[in-house]
């Protein structure tokens, strides 16, 4: 059974490769970053304004109900992560925060964040 998935999962994933070569060859996709196409979308940062519902276990993200985000969305409440644990020093549920976050991808990362 395990063997079966197994040659069925290369097989998927010599075609991924295997597509990827093919662009690679006409000079459409360099073979090494085809992958991660998605990631090299740029990145578009925003300023916004919210309020900490809760902060993640590990400190590497968060859950802010956000102010309207002009150009971006409307107030929500969503997980944001952060570069590092340290962002987070002295900040708790319940506090008002002006935070500055960059969107690359469907990945929303806080770059700065401070309580007002
Ligand atoms: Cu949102």
């Amino acid at each position: 059974m395990s063997h079966r998935l197994g040659a069925r999962r290369s097989l998927l994933l010599s075609g991924a490769l295997g597509a990827a070569t093919l662009l690679g060859g006409l000079g459409l996709v360099h073979p090494a970053t085809a992958a991660s196409a998605a990631d090299d979308a740029p990145a578009k940062r925003y300023v916004a304004t919210g309020s900490i519902k809760s902060i993640a276990e590990d400190r590497r993200s968060l859950l802010i109900t956000h102010d309207d985000i002009p150009g971006f969305m409307r107030a929500m409440t969503m997980r944001f992560g952060v570069r590092s644990p340290e962002q987070l020093r002295g900040l708790s549920a319940g506090q008002r925060v002006r935070f500055e976050f960059e969107a690359r991808g469907g990945a929303l990362t806080i770059l700065v964040i401070s309580a007002l």
